[in-house]
């Protein structure tokens, strides 16, 4: 994280770059759900029945308990149903309508930036609504909550479904990544949003947007890894951030 003069003289050259800016790249994690009431993943709430996500949101774990899994996920899908985008999301919406290239990337799978309107979304690491036949591969939406069948079955052919969800230890899907990648190299402006910059590949792309001449602007509570590559960080509540970036590029 550099440091400018001063605080104003960094904020002239945020500015003066939102609104320079032909081609915009946003990654968001948790954080921009939080507010929403979505529970992030290493904050307390990241527990459930004391497992952590990294134990669960494994192919191991549904290998050896699919009902466990399925008990989680089912959990998290209820929790989230009743849940609305929140200001955040609805900003990062709004702007993608003042660039001719805008591509949101998220971590999240709660769905909520799709709800708020984002169009060029690339979800890294799936959907919760999104359930996958292990047998056949196919891809379904499901948004019962609670599920009834526990684990569900596909009404095709019977095999086990599985969220539609990138666990640890799996590969993300190729094109989705070549997506996320292209868009970190070619920007001029690389927002990170909400996330502890822990979970790779998705933490490298503020390094490659900065390696290809990019701005890095993070918004967190608090400073994270990715902070060390950031051209500024701020340092606030993206619910309230963010709407506040979005005015500022209205105004002339
Ligand atoms: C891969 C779906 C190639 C699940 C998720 C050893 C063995 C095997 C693999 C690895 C290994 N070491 C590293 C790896 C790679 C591994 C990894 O990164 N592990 C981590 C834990 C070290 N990655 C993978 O496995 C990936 N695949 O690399 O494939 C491969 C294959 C085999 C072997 C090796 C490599 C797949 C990763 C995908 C995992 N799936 N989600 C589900 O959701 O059910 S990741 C999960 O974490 C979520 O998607 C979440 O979004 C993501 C990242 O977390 P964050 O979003 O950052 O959330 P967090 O709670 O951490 O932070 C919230 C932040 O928000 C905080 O900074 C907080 O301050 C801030 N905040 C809070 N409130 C606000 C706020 N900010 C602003 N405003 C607020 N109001």
């Amino acid at each position: 994280m550099t440091t400018h003069k001063n605080v104003s003289d960094l904020a002239v050259n945020v500015l003066q770059k939102i609104k320079s800016s032909k081609h915009i790249s946003v990654l968001t994690g948790a954080g921009v759900s939080a507010e929403s009431g979505v529970p992030t993943f290493r904050g307390e709430e990241g527990l459930w029945n004391n497992y952590r996500a990294e134990e669960l949101a494994t192919p191991q774990a549904f290998e050896r308990d699919p009902n466990l899994v399925w008990r989680w996920y089912d959990w998290r899908r209820t929790l989230l149903a009743p849940l609305k985008p929140n200001a955040g999301h609805y900003a990062l919406s709004q702007m993608e309508n003042f660039y001719d290239n805008f591509t949101l990337i998220t971590q999240n799978v709660d769905g909520l930036h799709r709800m708020a309107g984002s169009k060029n979304l690339v979800e890294l690491h799936g959907n919760i609504w999104l359930m996958r036949c292990t047998a056949e591969g196919t891809v379904m939406e499901n948004k019962n909550t609670p599920l009834v069948a526990m684990p569900p079955k596909c009404n095709e052919c019977g095999g086990l479904l599985r969220p539609h969800i990138v666990w640890f230890g799996e590969s993300l899907d190729e094109d989705i990544l070549t997506r996320a990648f292209r868009s970190a190299e070619q920007c001029d402006l690389f927002f990170v949003i909400g996330t502890s910059g822990v979970v790779q590949p998705a933490a490298s792309l503020a390094s490659i947007a900065k390696q290809n001449g990019a701005m890095v602007i993070e918004i967190n509570l608090e400073p994270t890894p990715i902070s060390d590559v950031a051209d500024a960080t701020l340092l606030g509540p993206s619910a309230k951030v963010l709407p506040g970036l979005l005015n500022a590029m209205q105004k002339d």
